[in-house]
């Protein structure tokens, strides 16, 4: 996209955010009202991210014991977060970003309470604290959106993003598991907060269908940079055949795919740690080397300095098609009166059109699939 385009495109974004804000009272849309609020909302992070206002989120994705914890500690160049064997370790979003001061911070935001509770802690005691956060009868766990964690080592990626761990997340499971149930929910929830989009899988696990559901449902369509992690643990294979074999079981981007081993580079970290204590000079290049976090860095810092073009249009893309879905939903239900919501989606269209941004109105056409046209037509019709 030109810079002409995209500033376009970006005025679009304000216009939008501003309609939404005008036209969306949760009365005017019934049961659609809390999606809908939803939308309003991302289309407004999308809009502080475009302007520069906050630093992107780079999100973990995928199912349970893909390595995601473990590879958040690494990037972070601490063990902080609880990672095991056991499934199901991580039960609520955990955002993680830099803090200059000495001490860590850990924030707890909740669903029902609205101020967040905040305290400084060593980074012991955090360990602890997020430790029982993710005992599996932990209760407090319930109402808790996410936690949000602020920490003074130094990240292996770029102190001004933050990570955001998430639960393990499966499609297409059966309602008795409970607790995956509940932690997948929250993981689809937080896809919206990710600006970057990590799906992570394990070399040794390639092929298995759970992960081919969860990629198919929820990831293909936010352009993830796709991981291949414990590539120790198939040692055998060369990167190209897992890429490949990814590729052909999943159908994801051979361009963003990279097959890293953390393990590996968590224990260059750990000999870099005692020989940085003599030499402080000594560089992190030999760590990034290590397991090929040096690729997957790249990719990171590629698509978050193309967030411009990128990121906004991925996101919106997103939005309106979550959009598509709600308003289909809607339709489904019956004694929901839709004109208002209709209205909506009218508004948001000319105001589209209105700012003459062809690439955007074509994006939206598209993702507003035929039948949800027709009707509004209709509606523009009647009016
Ligand atoms: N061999 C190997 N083990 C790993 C690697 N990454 C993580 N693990 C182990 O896999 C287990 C599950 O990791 P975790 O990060 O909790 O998975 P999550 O459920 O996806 O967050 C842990 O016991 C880790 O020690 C890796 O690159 N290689
Ligand atoms: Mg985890």
């Amino acid at each position: 996209m030109d810079e002409k385009k995209y500033t376009s495109a970006l005025e679009n974004l304000h216009v939008l955010v501003n309609l939404a804000e005008k036209k969306a009272t949760a009365e005017s849309f019934s049961e659609v009202a809390d999606e809908l609020k939803k939308l309003w909302k991302q289309l407004r992070k999308i809009r502080t991210l475009a302007d520069g206002k906050r630093p992107p989120v780079v999100g973990v994705f995928g199912c349970p014991s893909r390595g995601k914890s473990f590879l958040l500690n690494v990037l972070m160049g601490e063990d902080i977060l609880p990672k095991s064997p056991i499934t199901g370790t991580t039960r609520c979003a955990i955002e993680i970003s830099h803090t200059s001061g000495e001490k860590a911070v850990l924030k707890q935001c909740f669903f029902t309470k609205k101020m967040p509770q905040s305290e400084d802690l060593s980074i012991n005691s955090l360990r602890q604290k997020l430790e029982a956060f993710s005992e599996n009868t932990a209760k407090d766990i319930q109402d808790i959106e996410k936690l949000e964690i602020r920490i003074p080592s130094k990240s292996l990626l770029d102190d001004d993003i933050v990570l955001m761990d998430t639960p393990g997340a499966e499609a297409g499971i059966e309602a008795e598991e409970t607790n995956l149930l509940e932690d997948t929910k929250r993981a689809v929830d937080m896809l919206a907060e990710a600006d970057v989009v990590l799906f992570c899988m394990r070399a040794d696990l390639l092929g298995a269908n759970t992960d081919g559901r969860f990629y198919k449902k929820h990831i293909e369509n936010l352009k993830p940079i796709n991981i291949i992690g414990f590539r120790d643990a198939a040692k055998d294979e060369t990167e190209d055949r897992l890429i490949a074999d990814a590729a052909k079981k999943y159908r994801l981007d051979t361009d963003n795919t990279c097959v890293i081993s953390a393990l590996e580079t968590h224990e260059a970290l750990e000999k870099w740690k005692i020989e940085h204590r003599t030499n402080p000079e000594l560089s992190l290049d030999s760590v990034l080397e290590a397991g090929n976090m040096q690729g997957l860095r790249k990719l990171i810092l590629n698509q978050i300095a193309s967030k411009e073009e990128r990121i906004v249009e991925v996101k919106l893309r997103a939005v309106l098609r979550q959009y598509n879905d709600c308003v289909e939903e809607a339709y489904k239900k019956e004694n929901i009166d839709l004109l208002p919501a209709k209205v909506y989606v009218a508004n948001l269209y000319q105001s589209l059109k209105d700012t003459s941004n062809s690439s955007l109105v074509k994006n939206f056409e598209e993702c507003l699939k035929k039948e949800t046209f027709d009707s509004l037509k209709l509606y523009e019709g009647e009016k």
